[in-house]
């Protein structure tokens, strides 16, 4: 009789709140719903066990609909055990799922005497196949008579997560032992990654994995005429419901730009030819596009470009060249010589030679002089070749002229047959080498290439000719420019006129499209700015905005644009992108793709301990990736550091500060080394700060110290250590310490990163797929760095961290055995390589 008193009192007041509060309940878009007890309309249908034990209390809302609460509260008697059971609850594919109680609970304390056998939890329970106990509740708040009498509700929520699930439903049960409950809602739901669009890619609803570790990789689909660039979107979806670690992009086919997130045809007399290029372009002078879709443009009656200039390059009236003659012929080379054009159209800045090998016209070569005549060598004997040559004015090209066929002399001797096989033991040797440095077995194919190239009377391409140093050699097949691997990066100083290399690869950007709204910081040359972009028909977007300050000179302008010129060249979702630069106006100023959140070291510093190690790791991939792509291009960054990267609103960072890199004047953090060069010593691998080597490996060692800046969330590298003792103290093999709280994983490739021998290092695409290990598998994240390796103003002494990434710890006659040369180990070992340290060290001569 009593315990139904104090029902009734905890009932009543638990509906009053219920109708303040359950209408303003609302789900999160990422949560989808099994069971939600205060939808219900009609009979929930939950079994109670004994009869007597949990109760329905009949309440409606103010709008009349039902609200389901369950009480017991049976404190005054003696082994309370009452069961109320759920339906059956679907989990829709789940294999993870989220229940959501809400809850009031009875202070024992507060009750009159006599109640000694009160409770103040009740248990949870699940069945697949059989019970199985999820947790104990306990109340945060229990009320007391006193709440009652001040009409202070308090309700309690509880979540609790329940996984992995293996069946298509389960039962819930919620066990009383004797305490005074109101169960006001029971909500069972599971998270999901929701469909989302994002760089063009579109990411469908994704249900999490059945662990809460556990990231699930999603390769995005392109949006209508998409491609994905570089390499497939990815995205990672959390079993919090949420979208991390987003991964390459897509960017609209050649033809088309992206416009509101999706690709429009390029208007006529517009065209795009290049997924590298942001927006279709306007024709350039005396060509057009007549149709929609262009992806190039054809030149006016009369003007003239030929297939191999670029896109964005003018058609020009002919300047021809019109007699070609050959001066000498050996078996490998041909000497020519031209007359220089009647009336050129300006004056004459160098010619071209293009030649092929006759019938060969997929393929071809240009070299460059500055003189009416040339030797070109590095041709087959007995080979007939043609010629075409045109000049170069400040006005563009001319024609080329008509083709000349000439051959070089028959060849073959039984002494150049030797040279020749010897010449194929030194490629195998030389590849072998590479080999070895790479740790590749994909270069197989690159051996057997070199091998079969030297082979006599073997077609394939042009072996290197010497050249005049004046002269420059590129080979092209089917129209484009052809590489070793990818699209290579071009130095700007190769450009005579440093004003012709920014305009090459930079849209100039009239002025009135931009609008600057605040400075944002202080670069070198001037302020950093931001504010809107309105190109006309694209959307308007925020841009940053570097402007080069009053009284510069001639060569600071040129200082300036030099970054411009270099990163025009690049396009990848982790190398910050250029918008343009304004160069017809004054301020001079180069625009960007604004990063919301700044500089990677104050970013860090802000948000000390803030992140998960996976969006840390994330971070991480992403910066591996953009200098993945930078060393394939052939481009060494030289000041890679956390305050050189960027951070944008989605926790994507993106390499920048491509300012002047090989002098470094701008970095307050570079100094000046006894051989006179400023340098940042602290990221710095000792090679480079010893004799200048700077390759993809010391940058490989610099994105150690990135690791190491990120994952102690902006620390300063070897804290407050003299640049000098710096120096010393790798130079006697001690590194920075792990940082607090990082996954081994991590410190391993740190400390790998930081070896002494940079063919040791590891190279930045193995770096990329060991981050898209551990990102796929959470738990080998969990591991961290012992203790003694996060001495906090001590370093530790360097030992070769054996990696995966380590192909050295293979014998000689493993690893040619591996790659199907063990018949050479014999060779090997005869010339004194029995290790493949010594391998590695071997050089061409
Ligand atoms: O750390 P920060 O806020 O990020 O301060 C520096 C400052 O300008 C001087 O370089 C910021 N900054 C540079 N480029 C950009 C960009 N593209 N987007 C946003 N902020 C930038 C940098």
């Amino acid at each position: 009789m009593q315990s139904r008193w104090w029902c009734c009192r905890l009932v009543a007041w638990t509906w009053v709140w219920s109708l303040a509060l359950l209408g303003a309940w609302c789900i999160p878009a990422n949560e989808v719903n099994l069971l939600d007890s205060r939808s219900v309309i009609g009979d929930l249908g939950w079994v109670a066990y004994p009869k007597n034990g949990w109760e329905e209390i009949g309440e409606v809302d103010e709008d009349y609909a039902p609200i389901h609460t369950y009480q017991v509260c049976r404190v005054m008697e003696q082994n309370q055990n009452n069961w109320l059971h759920t339906n059956w609850i679907l989990t829709e594919g789940a294999q993870r799922v989220f229940i959501e109680l809400k809850f009031t609970l009875r202070d024992c304390n507060s009750l009159p005497g006599g109640v000694g056998t009160c409770k103040e939890t009740f248990n949870m329970v699940m069945k697949e196949s059989r019970y199985i106990k999820i947790d104990t509740i306990a109340a945060d708040e229990s009320f007391t008579e006193l709440d009652l009498g001040d009409r202070v509700m308090k309700l309690n929520t509880e979540v609790r997560d329940l996984g992995p699930l293996t069946r298509k439903g389960f039962y819930l049960a919620f066990q009383d032992l004797g305490a005074c409950i109101a169960l006001v809602s029971v909500r069972v739901f599971y998270k999901r990654c929701p469909f989302l669009v994002k760089s063009l890619a579109e990411f469908p609803d994704t249900i999490p994995g059945s662990e809460a570790s556990q990231l699930v990789e999603v390769v995005g689909r392109c949006v209508n005429n998409s491609l994905p660039l570089y390499e497939p979107p990815r995205m990672h979806c959390s079993a919090e419901g949420e979208w991390l670690v987003p991964i390459g992009k897509c960017v609209c086919q050649p033809g088309f730009e992206e416009i509101n997130g999706s690709c429009q045809v390029c208007k006529v007399g517009f065209y795009r030819s290049l997924l590298e290029s942001v927006a279709c372009s306007k024709c350039p002078p005396h060509s057009a596009a007549r149709q929609m879709g262009a992806t190039t443009c054809s030149c006016e009656d009369a003007y003239y470009k030929i297939d191999s200039d670029p896109p964005n390059m003018a058609c020009t009236p002919p300047s021809p060249v019109s007699v070609v003659r050959k001066d000498h012929t050996g078996k490998s080379s041909i000497a020519l010589s031209w007359a220089e054009p009647d009336r050129p159209n300006g004056i004459i800045l160098e010619y071209e030679i293009k030649y092929f090998e006759k019938e060969q016209d997929s393929s071809y070569t240009i070299i460059k002089s500055k003189e009416t005549e040339m030797v070109v060598e590095g041709l087959k004997p007995s080979s007939v070749y043609i010629f075409q040559v045109r000049a170069r004015t400040s006005a563009g090209y001319g024609a080329f002229s008509r083709r000349f066929e000439f051959q070089t002399s028959p060849y073959l001797t039984a002494t150049s047959e030797r040279a020749q096989a010897s010449i194929v033991a030194v490629a195998i040797t030389l590849a072998l080498v590479l080999l070895a440095v790479s740790g590749f077995l994909h270069l197989h194919i690159s051996i057997l290439m070199m091998c079969l190239c030297l082979l006599p009377n073997r077609r394939c391409g042009y072996s290197k000719a010497k050249q005049d140093p004046e002269e420059e050699k590129m080979h092209f097949h089917n129209g484009h420019i052809k590489f070793p691997g990818v699209r290579t990066y071009i130095d700007p100083l190769t450009y005579e006129d440093p004003n012709q290399a920014v305009h090459e690869f930079a849209q100039e950007i009239d002025v009135s499209f931009i609008s600057i709204e605040r400075i944002i910081g202080a670069g070198e040359f001037g302020e950093v700015c931001s504010g809107p972009l309105r190109l006309p028909g694209k959307r308007e977007m925020q841009v940053a905005i570097k402007t080069l300050k009053a009284g510069y000179t001639e060569q600071q302008r040129r200082d300036f644009l030099w970054e411009a010129s270099i990163m025009g060249q690049f396009n990848h979702p982790n190398i910050i992108r250029l918008e343009g630069v304004v160069t017809k106006s004054k301020p001079v100023m180069i625009i960007t793709e604004y990063m919301e959140n700044g500089s990677l070291d104050t970013f860090l510093k802000k948000n000390d301990g803030q992140f998960t190690v996976i969006q840390l790791v994330g971070m991480l991939r992403g910066i591996a990736s953009g200098m993945r792509y930078l060393s394939d291009m052939g481009y060494v960054h030289r000041d890679l550091a956390a305050r050189n990267i960027l951070v944008n609103s989605n926790l994507v960072c993106k390499v920048s500060d491509f300012g002047l890199s090989r002098v470094l004047e701008d970095d307050p953090e570079a100094a000046y080394t006894t051989r006179g060069g400023k340098i940042p010593i602290r990221w710095t691998a000792p090679e480079a700060i010893a004799y200048r080597k700077f390759t993809s490996a010391s940058d490989v060692w610099s994105y150690g110290i990135v690791m190491w800046e990120v994952m102690s969330y902006g620390e300063r590298p070897y804290w407050e250590m003299s640049n000098q003792d710096v120096i010393k103290a790798v130079e006697e093999n001690y590194r920075l310490p792990g940082p607090m709280d990082c996954p081994e994983a991590l410190y391993h490739l740190m400390m790998d990163c930081w070896q002494r021998e940079r063919n040791s290092r590891p190279k930045f695409d193995e770096i990329v797929c060991l981050l898209d290990k551990l990102i796929r598998n959470p738990s080998s994240l969990k591991k961290l760095v012992n203790s003694s390796h996060r001495v906090s103003n001590l370093l530790v002494e360097h030992a070769s961290a054996e990696g995966e990434c380590n192909t050295l710890s293979q014998t000689v006659g493993e690893w040619l055995d591996s790659i199907k040369m063990g018949r050479y180990t014999e060779l090997f070992m005869e010339g004194g390589y029995s290790s493949l340290e010594t391998v590695a060290q071997m050089t061409s001569e």
